[in-house]
């Protein structure tokens, strides 16, 4: 095997999966990504040379690079994606699941010979900080230079990596192909410590280090390791003492964790000394420690986050982190400036301008009933941005032990139901309200927009094994973290009856875990409901904000009529889970009802 520059490693089992992967895609080159600045500047050149990056206004926006991905590839889609473990029911009902010998059949036909002409990439790359105990290790081969880019940028890739790679590391191989829809596959063989994708060039399924190996195949490795991968957000909120708590959030895509986890706490809070440290915003590996408590790395080191919505006002954290060293997928681009626009940064939308879709736009043909059509940018649209150019970022980002959490919250899009904060009974408990979890369902996946489905700890895509196993896991968890985490579940998203949302969020969500860490500290006192634990109405801080304490009152009331019809649609839910669903949580289902009744 011939590689244009020097190999990270000298470990046969590596290279010889390397040749394998070569024979069958035959590429015309073999790279190594070693992560200076010199390869990544030259492979910056070569795409925009090819036209698969554009260069933006280097004074406004230096080091930044607008992409475009197929029209028809702008999401990760979920009915493409499997777990490929031998028996079936290991996979379990809710994942999609082809047999190993099939799926490998399937796939090599369409690997064949696909990266003929082209350049196979070789990226070694860690998930979590070099050599800390959390940190799990992974080589992508990929024949695309847009993935290339941004690994580097949401992984610790390139030379450092390979002293790290042994038998262990997590093989992914990625192949742009033609971008069949029909023909794509994103597939997890977690047994074989394996990932292939191919027909798509979209983040969430090429980005193999992302979703695929931190969710899936870290979530099937922590359930036989004794840990947890997990879809959450990690924030420290800092007291004007100087303590700082941290916690852990799980909320399903694009439902705001990359805005809470860079909140920017209201005027009052932040007068007092308050603020909010940034160590996570999309996935979470969870350790006990050795003092008793759950501890919490994020292994990216990007992120990848959803662009419309983010400004100067909802997070300037986030916006700040994109204006340097940054790659914008499906953004507007406005030619006079050569820089970006989306819908929500600001209300002077570019006169020239060139859509998601790479088509002359119209800001005046918006219509917000039609964004896909009208759009400047894509509902899903994303930035790739380093954290450490987040003005928020933690001072533990880089600590390999993590951070200690002393709150687990959950949450969704709910906009009736769900009142704006509760918390659970206990860690079982929490762990029913976690596998009871609800959500409308937003662009950040292929298929239908705003329908509640049961999205169970936001991991309903991202769990690499069955789901009740999944549930029996956390309980399992609970038993060895001798000081847990105390459980929450919140909703930013209730709406009034024309729709509207009632709470309003983002900045303001502090008044929320406010409360939510006084609980964990005993300060605060709640009202004992059938669902949970639930703040009196003078126990949220309105100090600042226009709020009527009426509709606090509302945001908090528990409608038990709706909370009733919710119990048959978990039934249900559970009944399709299937054999494995923990009796334990059947248990706490029988409660809540018998709560409920009362
Ligand atoms: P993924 O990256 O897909 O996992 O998404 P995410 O969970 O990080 O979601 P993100 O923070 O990017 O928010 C997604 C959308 O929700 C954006 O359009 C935000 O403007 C909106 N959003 C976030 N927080 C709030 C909030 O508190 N209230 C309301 N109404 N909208 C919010
Ligand atoms: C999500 O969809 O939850 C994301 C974006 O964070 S992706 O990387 O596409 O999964
Ligand atoms: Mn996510």
């Amino acid at each position: 095997m011939k590689f244009e520059n020097k190999p990270l490693t000298n470990n046969e089992y590596v290279l010889n999966w390397i040749e394998e992967c070569a024979a069958l895609t035959n590429p015309d080159r073999i790279v190594w990504i070693d992560g200076s600045e010199k390869q990544i500047d030259e492979l910056r050149a070569e795409a925009c040379k090819t036209g698969e990056m554009i260069k933006l206004n280097q004074e406004l926006l230096p080091d930044c690079y607008l992409h475009r991905t197929a029209v028809n590839d702008v999401a990760r889609v979920e009915a493409r994606t499997f777990i490929c473990t031998k028996k079936k029911e290991d996979a379990g009902n809710i994942n999609n699941w082809i047999a190993p010998r099939e799926c490998y059949k399937t796939l090599k036909k369409l690997y064949k010979n696909s990266m003929v002409g082209k350049t196979m990439y070789v990226i070694p790359y860690a998930m979590g900080q070099l050599g800390s105990e959390f940190a799990k290790y992974g080589v992508e081969l990929t024949d695309s230079i847009y993935v290339v880019l941004n690994m580097v940028i949401m992984t610790r890739a390139g030379e450092a990596v390979g002293k790290y790679l042994d038998e262990s590391f997590i093989k992914g191989l990625h192949a742009t192909g033609t971008l069949d829809p029909d023909n794509r596959y994103i597939c997890h063989f977690p047994e074989d410590k394996t990932i292939w994708s191919v027909n798509s060039a979209y983040g969430g399924n090429v980005l193999l280090g992302k979703k695929c190996f931190a969710l899936r195949i870290a979530s099937f490795l922590g359930k036989t390791e004794g840990w947890m991968a997990e879809h959450m957000l990690i924030l420290g909120l800092q007291s004007p003492d100087g303590e700082i708590k941290y916690v852990g959030a799980a909320f399903p895509s694009a439902c705001g964790k990359t805005n809470l986890a860079m909140l920017v706490p209201p005027e009052y809070y932040r007068k007092k000394g308050y603020k909010v440290w940034c160590v996570g915003d999309d996935i979470a590996w969870l350790r006990v420690g050795s003092d008793g408590r759950l501890w919490a790395i994020n292994p990216e080191n990007g992120f990848f986050g959803v662009a419309p919505g983010t400004n100067e006002k909802s997070n300037p954290n986030a916006l700040a982190a994109t204006r340097s060293g940054t790659i914008f997928t499906n953004v507007c681009h406005d030619l006079d400036t050569n820089t970006v626009w989306w819908e929500g940064l600001n209300d002077r939308p570019p006169k020239h301008a060139i859509n998601w879709k790479g088509e002359p736009w119209d800001y005046r043909k918006y219509d917000k009933a039609d964004k896909i059509n009208t759009s400047g940018a894509h509902p899903n649209s994303r930035f790739t941005a380093p954290a450490k150019n987040c003005p928020c970022v933690s001072d533990k980002f880089d600590d390999p032990a993590g951070v200690p959490l002393s709150a687990i919250i959950f949450g969704g899009r709910r906009a009736k139901t769900a009142p704006l904060v509760y918390q659970s009974f206990s860690w079982q408990h929490g762990t029913f309200v976690g596998s009871i979890m609800a959500s409308e369902t937003t662009a950040a996946a292929a298929g239908a927009i705003g329908v509640v489905r049961r999205d169970p700890m936001a991991m309903r895509p991202f769990v690499g094994y069955d789901m009740g196993d999944y549930w029996k896991h956390w309980l399992d968890m609970g038993k060895k973290i001798p000081n847990p985490p105390k459980i929450f579940h919140v909703n930013w998203f209730r709406t009034d009856d024309e729709g509207n949302f009632i709470w309003p969020g983002f900045g303001d969500n502090m008044r929320v875990l406010k409360w939510i860490l006084d609980r964990c500290d005993g300060k605060v006192g709640a009202k004992r409901t059938a669902i949970g634990y639930v703040p009196k109405v003078t126990d949220i801080n309105l100090e600042g904000l226009k709020l009527k304490r009426k509709t606090l009152k509302e945001l908090l009331s528990i409608d038990t009529e709706s909370w009733k019809a919710d119990i048959a649609n978990i039934k249900e839910f559970y009944a399709l889970v299937g054999k494995r669903v923990p009796k334990r949580l059947y248990k706490e289902l029988e409660k809540l009802e018998q709560r409920l009744d009362k």
